[in-house]
């Protein structure tokens, strides 16, 4: 008999192209299903329209309306018509916006045990609830597959998770994500997947097992899955899918990179304070007086959650200083919550309904007032979050909320004992999948235009690397560095998501306003950072603006997965410290110089000479052949339009 496997291996070692299955050896796999949404997406389309392919490369391919489904300008409604009409030419499919938040469509809609899925969205893990391998990327990355090249990673270890015992009434699923952000931390799952197992699995449903793959991305990992079991298969069947159904679980002695083991019995509500989903500490032990308070997101959407918050809130009302807000995760879990009354117990208690999307969670709509603390059952706490740079975000579960929206301060659910019941996951679900457009057949495809508005500026274009870097320091960011900082998301920005120019001059503005103007005025410059630097939201133009202001180099201490790979996806070379007390040797504004650039990237050693101050330091890079040669050839979309010519 061959080797155990655990739940990662066996699907690896089924979609495995190149590369050997060793923790940190660079592999390739192929992809089953690809994801997109309306702040990313533009970009991917941009790309896909570039090389114009027949056909995509993954025919499951979803272009989700999810996050400005509002449309309060034509700036948006005009890039969902750019999404609907490149999924149409090039045989995608269109969900369209208000239908509900893309990874929820996508647990409900397409994903499949045992299956690999790259989305260009952090919280694409999302659908690792269903036993499938669910990967957040950039936007190139997704448009790359989808014009059929292999899914670049190097081999993740696997760190086992042990759920075991079973949650106390009052605990919910948000608890043990937030629990495994206070064990692991923002940066301690970089490298691993986490892979689920323990008795308590049995007690959760699929809607509680999307919760906390959803939250994996905030440990760094690459993502979090959980076996295909029965739990899955009645998911499955209520979704009317169970022929998708596949059995999948680590074998009897599977080997695992790390262990870590949570005594579901133990947990209690838990809260992430601001300004990170690891400064967690007990509800019980926490002040605080919130003016609103959001249920829904990505990671609380789902029908269970909802009703879990109505089961407090029934016979209550909303405090008075408070606002309340609710979004489903999808119009199915609407309109299930709707039919089985619970939409009429939050209207009753004073709830607000807000459409099927990420809204809140991402600063569109419900921004609070300067200084002002929210309550939310979303996943990022990062300053700037909630739409407003000062404004401070806690992390919780819905009936954590629900019960702090009642009683006006943040308030133990366990308060409200005597009146919870428990909430089973739905057997059945009004699926009804009008909203999501198919693909058009190769022939109507044809007549197609592509409506391109004027708010979606050109891709940039940029040259090869340069042989000899010659370029000042434009910015030097402390530890943790978000792309949340480096690309601020609020109202004002939103809507100018595909207008590079514009977009440019936001860049790092919360940290620096200075910094765009600055880099432009170097004409080329690196950036020095902190560790774990771009953790946070797949968004790619966390790389692409700052490529645009010229900038070559970032310098950091280490990276987060995603925006490394974004780096090299356009051309920027992401160095890290051989030795990190040289960070502060270096000032802002310094002169650098790199020669024999081509000699260093295929070394990965580099000199970095700094003439002025008069000292030379040395930094590495960490990158497969394939990066190695993007790099050398000024970023990805010139490695695509060369193999197209
Ligand atoms: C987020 O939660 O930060 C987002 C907005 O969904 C991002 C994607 C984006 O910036 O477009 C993410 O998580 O990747
Ligand atoms: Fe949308 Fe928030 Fe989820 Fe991102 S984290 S996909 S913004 S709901």
């Amino acid at each position: 008999m061959s080797n155990p496997q655990n739940i990662v291996q066996k699907i690896i070692s089924t979609h495995l192209l190149k590369g050997e299955m060793k923790m940190g050896h660079p592999i390739s796999v192929k992809v089953d299903q690809l994801l997109t949404q309306d702040l990313t997406g533009i970009l991917v389309g941009q790309y896909i329209d570039a090389v114009a392919p027949e056909d995509l490369y993954v025919s499951k391919m979803c272009f989700y309306c999810d996050h400005k489904v509002i449309c309060s300008s034509s700036e948006d409604s005009d890039d969902h018509l750019y999404l609907r009409t490149i999924a149409e030419k090039y045989g995608g499919y269109y969900s369209k916006p208000g239908n509900g938040i893309c990874h929820f469509l996508s647990c409900q809609r397409f994903a499949a045990p045992g299956q690999i899925l790259i989305g260009s969205d952090s919280h694409t893990p999302t659908s690792g609830a269903l036993g499938m391998l669910a990967i957040g990327s950039g936007g190139l990355t997704v448009a790359e597959i989808a014009l059929g090249m292999d899914f670049r990673m190097n081999m993740p270890g696997v760190m086992k998770i042990e759920l075991n015992g079973s949650l106390q009434p009052g605990v919910s699923a948000k608890d043990i994500a937030l629990e495994i952000m206070r064990l692991v931390r923002t940066d301690g799952g970089r490298g691993y997947i986490l892979e689920f197992a323990g008795d308590g699995l049995e007690t959760l449903s699929v809607s509680e097992r999307q919760t906390i793959a959803n939250m994996s991305i905030e440990t760094g990992a690459f993502t979090g899955i959980f076996p295909s079991d029965d739990k899955v298969r009645k998911f499955l069947r209520a979704q009317e899918r169970e022929d998708e159904f596949i059995e999948i679980s680590a074998d009897e002695g599977a080997e695992y990179d790390r262990v870590l083991s949570i005594d579901l019995d133990q947990l209690e509500p838990l809260v992430a304070r601001p300004s990170m989903p690891d400064n967690v500490a007990k509800v019980r032990e926490t002040e605080l007086e919130p003016c609103s308070v959001f249920i829904g997101s990505c990671t609380n959407g789902s029908y269970k959650d909802i009703a879990e918050a109505a089961d407090v809130l029934r016979g209550h009302k909303v405090s008075p200083h408070v606002d309340l807000t609710v979004g489903p995760g999808s119009r199915q879990v609407l309109q299930q919550l709707t039919e089985d009354g619970i939409t009429e117990v939050l209207l009753r208690a004073g709830a607000r309904i807000i459409e099927c999307s990420c809204g809140p969670c991402i600063g569109i709509g419900q921004v609070p007032p300067h200084g002002g603390n929210v309550v939310r059952t979303s996943n990022r706490n990062f300053p700037g979050r909630a739409g407003v740079q000062d404004a401070n975000t806690y992390l919780v579960s819905p009936m954590t909320a629900a019960a702090t929206a009642v009683c006006g301060r943040l308030t133990d659910p366990r308060e409200f004992a005597d009146q919870l019941t428990f909430i089973p996951e739905p057997e059945t679900a009004p699926v009804d999948d009008s909203a999501i457009i198919p693909p058009l057949t190769r022939e109507d495809r044809k007549s197609v235009k592509v409506f391109q508005g004027p708010n979606i500026s050109d891709l940039p274009e940029r040259g090869p690397m340069r042989q000899v870097i010659d370029a000042n320091v434009s910015l030097i960011t402390g530890d943790g560095i978000t792309t949340d900082d480096i690309v601020p998301s609020n109202p004002d920005t939103i809507k100018f998501n595909a207008n590079i120019p514009v977009m440019s001059g936001y860049t790092f503005t919360y940290l620096d306003r200075e910094f765009a103007q600055r880099a432009k005025d170097f004409g080329h410059s690196v950036i020095v950072g902190g560790a774990n630097y771009g953790q946070g939201s797949s968004r790619e133009s966390a790389a692409l603006l700052p490529m645009f202001l010229g900038v070559e180099a970032v310098l950091a201490k280490s990276f987060a997965r995603i925006h490394k790979e974004n780096l090299i996806n356009y051309g920027i070379l992401p160095l890290e410290f051989v030795n990190e007390e040289d960070y502060d040797r270096i000032s802002l504004g310094s002169a650098i110089e790199i020669q024999a650039v081509a000699e260093a990237i295929e070394s990965g050693d580099f000199e970095i000479r700094f003439p002025v101050e008069g000292f030379t330091i040395r930094a590495r890079l960490e990158a497969s052949p394939l990066d190695k040669e993007l790099l050398m050839l000024g970023g990805a979309l010139n490695y695509l339009k060369a193999r197209k010519e």
